[in-house]
């Protein structure tokens, strides 16, 4: 084939691979290839390295394949990056002010992405390789990916001072996906960084987790709080949390480059309306049948029953609403250590120091709860000296 010949060939496969990336709804697709990310190794190894990753061990198990795609797979010459967008149509924020009701991060207030995209990425890939007999593998954070800078390198946008991937055309409501291929497609331009002096997602932070623009401790991302410890959460976080009972968005809400994004057009990933501002008396209430029932379908679902209890006790003990001290006093002898431990410290915040000695002096403690009814206790005794000082 003469290189016009060839030119056009390729240009009319990158059209074919966008119009049935289109098709299946993602909003944008673009090319890189496995070489293109030569910083990533050396940085994952000094997240991993200053224990940053906390309790997620798999991305440290996963480390060397995660940085270099050729490890993952050796055949692969193409990476196609696809992002979907998951735009709220509401000030995402708005709900941290409604202190009785939960936050829910934009993400998880309908289906779970992972499950809506994997079947549209089978969709493209196998299009693709049916039209050039290549090999393909899809991946949606089902394998180890490092996808933001990927993304970044294949031109869907940069990696912006909170890490996550920003789109001109899109600001930050963005899930990624990949198709890896054996077809050897020419590449896309990387995006530049557009941050500029900005710093507006790094002051936003309630948690100060981030250690350096550009980097994150994830140990104190309320998003790894909430969802990927599976333990108590550290009490010098629980007010910090405010009312975020799954994720939070703050730092990706405040970034400037949202006044181009717009509402999802997917249905499966636009917010649910009962999902914006649940009551947190009635989460209060979620035994594990109903818990399952109300969040089936939803990335919620996968953090299980307790957990989330867990995280709505600490949005309860935050909100400043007595009404919801009773439910949270019965919550103090759930069968679960995790539930009961953030009841104690929801009980602690919210009853007055004669209301929590009256109902729990003399109580038999379970050993298991000591240090949180120590806490309780400390913070039971601050208020007394305040009101002496009054
Ligand atoms: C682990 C993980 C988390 C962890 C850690 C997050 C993190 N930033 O590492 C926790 C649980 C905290 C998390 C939270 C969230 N996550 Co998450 N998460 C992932 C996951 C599985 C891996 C990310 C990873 O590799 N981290 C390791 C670190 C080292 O990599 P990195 O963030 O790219 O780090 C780069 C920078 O630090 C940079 N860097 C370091 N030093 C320097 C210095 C300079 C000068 C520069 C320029 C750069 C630089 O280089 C590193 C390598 O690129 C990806 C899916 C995937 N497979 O990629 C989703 C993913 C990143 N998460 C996603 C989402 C949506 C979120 C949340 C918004 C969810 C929420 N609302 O609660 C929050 C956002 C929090 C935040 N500010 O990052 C999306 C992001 C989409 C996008 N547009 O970017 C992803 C891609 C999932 C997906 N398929 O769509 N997540
Ligand atoms: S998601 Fe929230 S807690 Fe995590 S870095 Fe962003 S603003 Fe901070
Ligand atoms: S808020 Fe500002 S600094 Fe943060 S990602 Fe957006 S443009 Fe960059």
């Amino acid at each position: 084939m003469s290189p016009t010949a060839a030119q056009a060939d390729t240009g009319r496969l990158r059209a074919f691979i966008q119009s049935e990336a289109a098709k299946a709804g993602f909003d944008v697709a673009r090319v890189t290839h496995p070489a293109a990310t030569p910083h990533a190794p050396e940085r994952l190894s000094q997240f991993i390295e200053q224990g940053r990753h906390g309790s997620m061990h798999w991305l440290a198990e996963t480390a060397q394949r995660r940085a270099q795609p050729a490890r993952l797979w050796p055949d692969a010459r193409s990476i196609i990056m696809l992002g979907m967008n998951y735009g709220p149509s509401h000030d995402p924020l708005s709900v941290l002010s409604r202190r009785s009701a939960g936050a829910i991060s934009v993400y998880a207030q309908n289906r779970d992405y992972h499950d809506v995209m994997k079947g549209r990425l089978k969709l493209v890939a196998s299009k693709l390789a049916a039209r050039t007999g290549a090999g393909v593998k899809v991946f949606v954070d089902t394998a180890p990916v490092m996808e933001k800078p990927l993304a970044e390198a294949a031109g869907l946008g940069w990696q912006g001072k909170h890490t996550n991937l920003v789109s001109r055309d899109l600001g930050s409501w963005l899930f990624l996906g990949s198709i890896f291929t054996t077809a050897e497609l020419p590449s896309d331009e990387p995006e530049q960084d557009h941050c500029g002096s900005c710093r507006a997602c790094l002051d936003v932070c309630p948690t100060d987790a981030f250690p350096a623009p550009y980097q994150l401790d994830a140990r104190r991302c309320i998003s790894y709080l909430t969802i990927e410890n599976k333990g108590p959460i550290p009490r010098e976080f629980r007010e910090a949390i405010g009312n975020r009972i799954y994720g939070c968005d703050d730092c990706l809400a405040v970034c400037p480059w949202n006044k181009f994004a717009r509402a999802a057009s997917e249905t499966k990933l636009a917010a649910r309306e009962d999902r914006r501002a649940p009551a947190l008396a009635a989460l209060l209430e979620l035994n594990d049948a109903a818990f399952r029932e109300m969040f089936s379908g939803s990335p919620v679902k996968r953090i299980g029953r307790d957990r989330f209890l867990r995280n709505v006790l600490i949005a309860a003990g935050n909100s400043g609403d007595a009404g919801l001290a009773d439910r949270c006093g019965q919550l103090i002898n759930d069968p679960s250590t995790l539930v009961r431990g953030a009841a104690i410290w929801a009980c602690g915040r919210l009853l007055a120091p004669e209301d929590f000695e009256q109902r729990h002096a003399g109580r038999v403690i379970d050993p298991e709860d000591e240090r949180e009814w120590e806490w309780a206790r400390g913070m039971q005794a601050s208020r007394r000296t305040e009101r002496l000082d009054a």
